[in-house]
């Protein structure tokens, strides 16, 4: 048996124990629920099955209700990652750019009582992700983050045993209902950043200087597209800027791109601050461009831009490295 194979057995396997394990009411609730098993799911955050550029910040549904010691799980379904962090009381997520420290797991080591951190690490990340699973040691409301999204939070409320709980349909429905709004939000800001005609100044020497919008954001959704361009001449600029409330790259040069995110090189300006002269050959990065975050009140734009010159013909492929897995990458063409 492969190594697949024998996962598939084993999730087969564990279906059948649970079905099993969970007595009579349960076989009425399997059938209305998309989940076989029963398993009470909350979705952390997706992308957009229709358009993986829009990732959906929220936990869905955001509200949940179980019973002590019942077990819920979080599928992280990406591609845009996301974390699951319970924080003890007075301790605050930390501000996402610090937040590094907390992409490594912290799980639970047995009923969880509030008075820890527990953590599913960010997820999925380079490998599809099992579920985080968690059961509750007391009756309270617990309130959960994902670190690299601040407007991302999540309440549990835990029960007494025999309390009157969310069913996993209901789960489902509300997640479902939620993510609808959610959905109808993030497209119609997707429609507007590549739809707009992108800003041009013409500069007395007959050039020029095209912007293009590294992503947007709603309050509930990020838009991991760049703005529109169309051909340019060589001789123009090309200046990125970020306005959206999540940072993002510009990375040139195709293979030599880093593909995991954390790599020094990915968040590093190279091979230097702007401005910065394109070419057909090398790795070009405009390393992090920070977010306008808090919503307009970021850093100046100065600071949350970047531009380069293009002195010669030819296509300039581009991604974002932390968004490539949600599609986020672009081409400049210079005739
Ligand atoms: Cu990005």
């Amino acid at each position: 048996m492969n190594s697949t194979a024998r996962r598939t057995a084993a999730l087969a396997l564990t279906a059948v124990l649970v079905l099993a394990g969970c007595g009579k009411s349960s076989s009425k609730q399997a059938a209305a629920t998309p989940t076989p098993s029963g398993v009470k799911t909350v979705r952390a955050g997706l992308n957009d099955p229709k358009d993986q550029n829009i990732a959906v910040l929220q936990f869905l549904p955001a509200a949940t209700t179980v019973a002590v010691g019942e077990k819920l799980e979080w599928k992280f379904t990406g591609p845009e990652p996301h974390t699951v962090t319970f924080f003890p009381p007075g301790q605050n997520p930390p501000s996402p750019d610090k937040a590094d420290p907390l992409f490594a797991p912290t799980p639970a080591t047995g009923p969880y009582d509030g008075s820890t951190m527990v953590n599913s690490g960010l997820l999925p990340f380079g490998a599809p992700a099992a579920p985080f699973e968690l059961s509750f040691a007391k009756a309270g409301a617990y309130t959960y983050h994902c670190v690299i999204h601040p407007q991302m939070v999540g309440t549990v409320n835990v029960v007494a045993a025999g309390g009157a709980t969310d069913t996993a349909a209901a789960i489902t429905t509300r997640g479902d209902t939620e993510l609808a709004g959610f959905l109808t939000e993030g497209r119609a800001a997707k429609a507007q950043l590549v739809g707009a005609a992108p800003k041009q100044v013409k500069a007395s020497d007959g050039s020029t200087t095209w912007t293009v919008e590294m992503g947007t954001s709603t309050p509930h959704t990020d838009v991991l597209a760049f703005g529109q361009l169309p051909d340019i001449k060589r001789g123009d600029k090309v200046t990125f800027v970020n306005n959206s409330t999540a940072p993002h790259t510009a990375s040139f040069g195709g293979s030599k791109v880093p593909t995991n995110p954390t790599d020094p090189n990915a968040t590093k300006a190279i091979p230097g601050k702007s401005p910065q002269a394109l070419n057909a050959s090398d790795f070009i990065n405009t390393g992090l461009v920070p977010p306008n975050a808090p919503p307009g009140a970021g850093p100046p734009e100065a600071v949350r831009s970047f531009t380069f010159s293009v002195p010669n013909a030819g296509s300039y492929s581009y991604v974002c490295v932390f968004h490539v897995t949600s599609g986020m990458g672009g081409v400049i063409k210079a005739a």
